[in-house]
Formats: structure tokens, sequence, C-alpha cells
């Protein structure tokens, strides 16, 4: 659903100038200095890049999900480190306030979000429950008006520069799935929370992720989010079928931006005396990647609109991850192919997104995760 055409063409221009003039002469500089200049994340604040998603009456733009993914195909088109900044306090990092935080929890921390004051941060995954998100092993234990959290949480996105933090955590230690899980809001600087050592990834450099360390975290009782125990594992599904349609949309913006490059040089570069691109196995691939972005834009648009129609998108949100994830892959072998040896070289930056964009496959949710996703609702309707 789009509120006003205008509106969102002009932010969608102000998005894409921002993407063009700013970032990606960046891109370089981000790689090898693993940090986003200063100067831009002020840009991205003044913007209002870290609240598109936060509702109005929190101070953000609250765009609805067609609106999102229309920003995020442009924002894809550079490098991930850029949008990943901004991608928690508009995902995953909020969402769980969003959907499902009681008033007070969200007068206190959606502001402060939607204007990059603070990173949110999600914390779900662990060093032994990563695809199997129900069996995780982080304690929350009532004690007075208090919660006491102790567990190890892994590879979470932002965390070193979180100012609060999401976190799944199991509140009845009984229940070992997901029934037992709750769902608490915790600030960064509360004693008993460590970080692990930044990890080395094989790309998205200037994205930082680490472990984070509860050793007898001490949270108030008004940190359970919505007041609720036990719904936590449904809460981080919510965030996540959302999640998946905007990292969807992300993923078809690099993959328009290597297509790009991949046209570019293709027409520029001459071989047996005419550019490669008037060869037809060049074109094959060139088409290829033309209508597999065409189709997964599509499909992120049609699980959008459903979604802001207030349709139940779980499988349609998978669907659009797994599709457009592992075309993205796709299209990064053919730029990279099409480039030939500059194709691996780092100064041509292309295989530095092939790179990049490999991250997409894995996380909120492996493509192997959507289809069990997809395959079980099939089922689970024809069954009903
Ligand atoms: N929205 C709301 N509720 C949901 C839901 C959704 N999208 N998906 C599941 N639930 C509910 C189920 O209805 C069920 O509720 P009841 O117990 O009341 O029946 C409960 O949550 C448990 O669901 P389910 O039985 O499907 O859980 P499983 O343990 O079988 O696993 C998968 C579900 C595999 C889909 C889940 O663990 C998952 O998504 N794993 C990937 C995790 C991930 O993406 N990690 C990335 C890290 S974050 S960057």
């Amino acid at each position: 659903m789009i509120r006003d055409k205008d509106v969102l063409n002009q932010i969608t221009d102000t998005i894409r100038q921002f993407v063009n003039n700013q970032l990606i002469p960046m891109e370089h500089w981000v790689a090898e200095n693993d940090r986003l200049p200063d100067d831009i994340i002020s840009q991205m604040r003044e913007l209002g890049l870290f609240g598109l998603t936060i509702p109005e009456e929190y101070g953000g733009l609250g765009v609805t999900m067609e609106e999102e993914v229309t920003l995020a195909f442009e924002l894809g088109r550079t490098s991930p480190a850029f949008r990943s900044l901004i991608g928690t306090n508009n995902g995953i990092g909020s969402s769980g306030l969003v959907i499902d935080g009681t008033e007070a929890q969200k007068q206190k921390y959606l502001p402060r979000l939607a204007s990059g004051e603070i990173i949110g941060s999600f914390c779900l995954t662990e060093p032994d429950s990563g695809s199997d998100a129900a069996s995780l092993k982080t304690t929350a234990i009532k004690d007075g008006d208090t919660y006491v959290i102790n567990g190890t949480k892994r590879y979470i996105t932002n965390a070193p520069e979180a100012g609060v933090f999401t976190v799944m955590a199991r509140t009845d230690p009984q229940n070992k799935r997901s029934g037992g899980i709750s769902a608490f809001i915790v600030e960064s600087d509360t004693p008993g929370i460590t970080l692990g050592k930044i990890d080395k990834k094989m790309g998205q450099k200037g994205a930082h992720t680490c472990d984070v360390i509860f050793d007898n975290c001490v949270v108030p009782a008004d940190a359970l989010i919505g007041g609720v125990e036990g719904v936590g594992f449904k809460t981080a599904m919510k965030v996540l079928d959302k999640g998946r349609l905007h990292i969807a949309a992300a993923s078809t913006g690099a993959a328009t931006r290597m297509l790009d490059d991949a046209l570019h040089y293709a027409v520029e570069r001459k071989q047996f005396g005419q550019p490669i691109a008037n060869f037809q196995l060049i074109q094959a691939m060139l088409a290829d990647s033309k209508a597999e972005i065409y189709a997964a834009k599509s499909m992120v648009l049609d699980a959008s609109r459903l979604r802001d129609e207030g349709k139940d998108v779980v499988t349609e949100s998978s669907c659009a991850k797994m599709f457009a994830t592992e075309m993205c892959g796709r299209v990064a072998d053919r730029a990279v192919q099409i480039h030939g040896g500059a194709g691996y070289i780092a100064d041509y930056g292309i295989e530095r997104f092939y790179r990049d964009v490999r991250l997409y496959r894995l996380y909120e949710g492996t493509t192997q995760i959507q289809q069990i996703i997809i395959a079980r609702n099939m089922i689970k309707e024809v069954s009903e």
C-alpha cells in the first residue's frame, strides 16, 4: 500500500541520490576500513533513515511494507554495510516492540531508535541454536520484580553499536520448546552484559557482528516485551516474517546493481574486435539476470501488498526471501563471470559484492528453513 505516491517518489529519489552520490563512492573505503564514515552516519540520521518503519507517533516515518521494500530496493544497490546499520532499527531491532511491545516500552525506546540516537539489535541465535531457534538455552529466571538473564547469543548484527537488545530467553526452563521462550528489551549498558570480539566475516566489512554474553544480568520485570511470558518465540517469528521481506528487497536491489555493473562492463569491454555485449553467450547471462530480478521484484511487491492488506504472509514472505536471495547469488556469479579475470580483482568491486551477498541466503533464516516453512504451510493447508 502506498499512502501518497508523490511523497514516496520524493523519498525514493532522495535515497537514490544519496546512494549514488554519497554511498557508492565510499564503498571501497568502507571495505578497507571496516567501518562507516561518521559524516555518512550523521547524514543517515538527518535523512530519517533510522526510523523509516517506526510509526509516526513515535517519531518515525511509519512506512508501509510496500513503501519499505521500495526504499530497500534503492538502499540495496550499494554495499550492504550501509543498509545494515539502519537495518536493525527499521527491522529486527525494533519490530518486536512495534508488534508486541507495551505502550510504555514503545514510548521509552521507539523515539530514540527512530532518530538513530540508539541502535537496536536482535538476540536470537546462540552457539547451539541457529536454525532450530526454539531450542535456545539462554534463561531469564524471575526473581521478585526482576528477571536474571544467563546465556550467550551469537553472530548478533550491530551488537557492538547497540544501545538496546531484543533478547529471546527461556523463562520456563521446564518447557524446552517454543512455549517456554519470552522476549525482553534490554539496555546494552546493563551490568552483566559483555560483548565478544568482532567476528571476522567473509564479506560485509563495515557491518559488525559479535557474541553478546549475559552473566547474571538483572533486568526489571517490565523489560518483558508485551508483559506476557511464553510468547517470545512467536514475537521472534513475526519479526522475521517482516524482516525476510526486507532482506528479499535488499537482495533484489543488490542484484540490480551487480547487473548494471556487468552490463556497463560488457558494453565497454572489447574482445575479438567488438564489445563483449554483442556475444550471445554474454547476452544470455544478462537476459536471465534481468528476468529473474523482475520476478523477484514482483514477488516482493506482491507479498508486501498482501501484508499491508493484513493478510497472513508467512508463506509468501519465505517464498520471496528464498527466491530473491538465491537469485541474487546467481546474478552475483554471472556478474563475476561477465567481468572475466577482472571479476576476481578487488579494484573492480564485483568480487566484493559476490562475497557480501552470500550472507543473504543465510541470515534471517537459511534457504533451507524457508523451504521448510513453505512446505509445512502447504501440507497444513491441504490437511485442514
Ligand atoms: N508467526 C506467528 N507464530 C508463529 C510463526 C509465525 N511466523 N511461526 C511459528 N509460529 C508459532 C507456531 O504457530 C507455534 O505456535 P503453537 O505452539 O501455539 O502451536 C510456535 O510458534 C512454534 O512453531 P513451530 O512448531 O513451527 O516451531 P519449530 O520449532 O518447528 O520451528 C522454524 C520453526 C524452523 C520455522 C523456526 O525455528 C525458524 O524460523 N528458524 C530459523 C531461525 C532464523 O531465522 N534465525 C535467523 C536468526 S535471526 S537474524
